[in-house]
């Protein structure tokens, strides 16, 4: 069972409920009202909330919500690999394989744990996927809610004493926006990036703020630990920060892409922006018994459309 450190009632911090097809969701609550909510079904957390109990995370309402496909929109965790080809799937198998609880995880900085709701899940790989991608690891995952909240992800992979193995990695963050052509992106101006819609040709940015007109898929290199998304109509930021994750995925499927998704309505590229923490370019080597730890914190701020108070390089955490 999760822990909230905090002074409120654990019991009203967390509550483990079934889903439609019988699978566990874990509900984070804090004390002002927010929550999260957390799918063993990859290990995704398919909602976050704010104090006023709306919806800050995008989900399709085309959404396929039955195993093993991952449901479109929250944050699905890519692993062992983001985009590119090949015997697994395009993202990974990691949020379409079931995920456990884990009572009693080896302990984090207690900073982790202090004043939040949290839960802690577990991936190891079966017999079978060690067919179709043979490295023994343990893939842990605590989702936290602050009183504030902020919502924290920290995924630890630990290579369980085989060979070396390399990966690549994503918090594939579905944005919920209210109009995709009045969001701007700060914090990636100047980078480098690979663009996904000319075969990955690396460009590079230009120096203000990533405004949208049409399709984007791109993957921003050696970012800031700082990304600000700010919603124009909602008046409000959503402030990403994250910690060895040092790639940036922006991407929205425009019309033509959303019509050929089956799972994502023709019109829904208006309302979201996936803006990913991840690491791709340089995909991630552990050795066995190393472990690797990627975190991002979410949090939503008032603003205004050019929130002159945003430093990029301010420090992550
Ligand atoms: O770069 C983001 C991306 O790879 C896009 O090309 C698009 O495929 C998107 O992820 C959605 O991927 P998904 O597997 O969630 O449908």
């Amino acid at each position: 069972m999760g822990h909230s450190g905090a002074v409120w009632d654990q019991r009203a911090a967390i509550e483990i409920s079934k889903d439609w097809n019988g699978i566990d969701q874990i509900l984070l609550r804090s004390p002002r009202g927010g929550s999260a909510r957390v799918s063993l079904h990859g290990g995704q957390v398919i909602s976050w909330r704010n104090d006023k109990g709306e919806e800050l995370l995008f989900t399709s309402a085309k959404a396929i919500f039955k195993p093993p496909k991952a449901i479109r929109g929250g944050i699905p965790i890519c692993f062992p690999q983001f985009g590119n080809c090949g015997s697994l799937e395009q993202h990974g198998f990691a949020r379409n394989k079931m995920w456990v609880i884990e009572e009693n995880p080896p302990p984090l900085p207690p900073n982790d744990s202090n004043g939040k709701a949290f839960i802690d899940l577990l991936l190891k790989p079966s017999e079978e996927d060690l067919k179709g991608w043979p490295h023994s690891f343990e893939f842990r995952l605590r989702v936290s809610l602050a009183a504030n909240g902020d919502l924290s992800m920290i995924s630890r992979v630990r290579n369980i004493n085989g060979k070396p193995f390399t990966y690549s990695f994503a918090y594939h963050t579905y944005l919920s926006v209210s109009d995709i052509s009045e969001v701007r992106i700060e914090g990636l101006e100047t980078l480098d990036y690979l663009d996904n819609l000319c075969q990955k040709e690396r460009f590079t940015e230009q120096g203000d703020a990533i405004t949208f007109e049409s399709e984007v898929d791109r993957v921003y290199l050696s970012t800031p630990n700082v990304i600000a998304v700010l919603d124009h109509e909602k008046k409000r930021t959503f402030v990403i920060k994250k910690e060895g994750l040092p790639d940036v995925v922006v991407w929205n499927p425009w019309d033509k892409k959303s019509k050929a998704m089956a799972d994502f309505g023709d019109e829904e590229y208006k309302y979201m922006l996936c803006v990913d923490g991840a690491a791709i370019e340089k995909p991630i080597t552990i050795k066995p018994g190393e472990e690797w730890t990627g975190r991002l914190e979410l949090s939503v701020v008032p603003s205004s459309y050019c929130s002159e108070y945003f430093d990029p390089h301010q420090r992550g955490f």
